[in-house]
């Protein structure tokens, strides 16, 4: 009989997860050295909590399977509750373990270090954000409910939390299984299938639009060949940017309502048949809409429940619903010839001083030239100007919109993707997790790092031109990158950027950061634009 320390990693493993992020404590230390002497996955420790769960959360996003943080109890778990909140709400499959007081300390009745109200206080607080929970405090029932909660977080692509005591980590366990999943209904699966496929074919301009779930749940190959069957064209979201980059001859753009494409804008909020694959129905994704979308004609599936009209099935996987629609579709042709590349902004490399759509520009050129990188992405005009970068693979936090995301989740790239990432983040959001750079030493990680210096929390100013509270000092970051066990440099025009970024793909092995001085006041083009949408949805009220 395996002990439990080894049946939850067995677990782990057999479930998908393909690494841990974590930061030991003393609940959680017998755990650790399962992890570390077992070897049966690689883990990485980083230098706060925080970052733990960022970067658990974009590997999972990256391998579209769950990831693990690992922590102690109340101070490192509360740390935790952020990254987590945000995973919950973009869908992210991470699996939280906790250490926790061991089941006699428990007993004992002493107010216990790390304890903030009482001993099941952490767990309730994780109960709101993830899907599944289980305390591993019963040793005949933790195999069961391991399996349970990790079926969870698959069907879910959601959070799941997992508290382990930490006197229990050697007792045997029985073995953990792998449960079947749990397909739709056939019968409701037909029905639902048949009405959108009368619906798409009554429709003039039907359009599919997909998001983050059609990720999570690996179907974006099918979701292209369902496009190209019926001849749909395709666009993302804002938070689904980067979807289908594998098939540019069905993505036609992003939806951005008034901040983005004229043309994107008008066929999505012009269309009679909007099928919605794994959409988050969010005011990022949709407030900028120029014209309220007619959600009644609209078909949705998200969440595991399939919206069409006033018609609602619920329990319908994602993968099962596209399966079904495909069997329902004329054979799919192959991949039509690709249409010209789409055209995206390159940059004439002067002595202009620079502007954030001028980061977007060279960029395009650097993957024109050496191929695209993955791109993690943080809050703040970074991210809007990822969106005049073509269309690569990036996670960001596109919905719940939380600072501190970019470079950890850079981090979780490099370990989830093989690759070098590409971070783009804003220095007030570099001064929240930049520091964690300084682990990319220790695992040879050689993300290249764009930092977006305007000395400035700009994205609210342009929401609140009048609050002198946004003005931040200039912290120098580039000349932070030498101590930090990487490389950087400072560019203030065109010219310099390219360079710079020329340079950083040719030297490995190191994490190169470029610092882009910025004016304050001056955003992405689409930054100015979503700006505006934004406003002027809200007055509309
Ligand atoms: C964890 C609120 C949204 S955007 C922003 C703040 C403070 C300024 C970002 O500054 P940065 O980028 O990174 O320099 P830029 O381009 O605007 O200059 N706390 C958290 N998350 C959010 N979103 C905020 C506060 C916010
Ligand atoms: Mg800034």
């Amino acid at each position: 009989m395996p002990t439990l320390g080894h049946a939850l990693l067995d677990a782990l493993s057999a479930h998908g997860a393909r690494e841990i992020f974590g930061i030991p404590g003393d609940f959680v230390l017998p755990f650790f050295k399962v992890i570390e002497e077992s070897g049966t996955l690689p883990f990485y420790t980083l230098s706060h909590e925080p970052a733990v769960g960022f970067a658990a959360d974009a590997a999972a996003r990256f391998h579209g399977s769950i990831s693990v943080a690992v922590v102690t109890w109340g101070a490192g778990a509360f740390n935790l509750v952020n990254p987590i909140a945000g995973a919950f709400a973009e869908r992210s499959p991470v699996v939280v373990i906790s250490g926790a007081p061991g089941v006699a300390e428990g007993a004992a009745g002493w107010q216990l270090h790390h304890m903030s109200r009482a001993l099941d206080t952490q767990s309730r607080v994780f109960r709101e954000i993830t899907c599944d929970q289980a305390i591993l405090d019963d040793p005949d029932r933790a195999a069961g409910e391991i399996a349970r909660v990790l079926r969870s977080a698959q069907e879910f692509s959601l959070p799941v939390y997992i508290e382990l005591p930490r006197d229990l980590v050697g007792v045997e366990v029985g073995q953990v299984d792998v449960l079947p999943r749990r397909p739709a209904d056939p019968g409701a699966l037909a029905e639902c299938a048949d009405e959108i496929i009368a619906r798409l074919h009554a429709a003039e301009r039907p359009v599919l639009m997909v998001d983050v779930e059609t990720r999570r749940y690996g179907v974006e190959d099918r979701a292209a060949a369902l496009a190209r069957a019926l001849g749909l064209p395709v666009v993302t979201t804002f938070m689904g940017r980067g979807l289908l980059n594998a098939h540019p001859d069905v993505v036609r753009g992003t939806y951005l309502g008034a901040a983005g494409e004229r043309a994107i804008t008008e066929l999505v909020e012009q269309s009679d048949g909007l099928l919605l694959l794994g959409v988050i129905l969010s005011d990022t994704n949709f407030a900028v809409s120029e014209q309220k979308i007619d959600m009644r004609r609209a078909m949705l599936a998200i969440d595991r429940e399939v919206r069409v009209g006033y018609h609602h099935f619920p329990a319908i996987p994602l993968d099962d619903l596209v399966d079904a629609l495909l069997a329902r579709a004329p054979a799919p042709g192959a991949a039509g010839p690709s249409p010209p590349a789409r055209p995206v902004s390159t940059l004439v490399a002067d002595d202009t001083a620079l502007q954030p759509s001028d980061v977007a520009a060279a960029v395009n050129d650097l993957f024109a030239r050496h191929g695209p990188m993955p791109i993690a992405a943080d809050m703040g005009d970074c991210l809007f100007t990822a969106m005049e970068i073509g269309n690569a693979p990036l996670v960001a936090p596109g919905y719940y919109a939380g600072m501190g995301f970019g470079v950890p989740a850079g981090l979780g790239g490099c370990v989830a993707t093989g690759q070098r990432p590409l971070i783009l983040v804003g220095d007030g959001a570099f001064q929240m997790t930049g520091f964690e750079l300084g682990n990319c030493r220790r695992y040879g990680w050689d993300p290249i790092v764009v930092v977006f210096n305007n000395a400035s929390w700009e994205m609210l100013r342009v929401f609140q031109p009048e609050s002198r509270f946004n003005d931040l000092s200039d912290w120098r970051f580039a000349e932070l990158a030498g101590p930090l066990g990487g490389e950087g440099v400072r560019v203030h025009s065109r010219r310099e950027l390219a360079a710079a970024l020329e340079r950083a793909v040719a030297s490995h092995g190191r994490f190169q950061l470029i610092e882009v001085m910025l004016q304050r006041g001056s955003t992405s083009d689409t930054l100015a634009r979503f700006v505006a949408g934004f406003k002027a949805a809200r007055e509309r009220g």
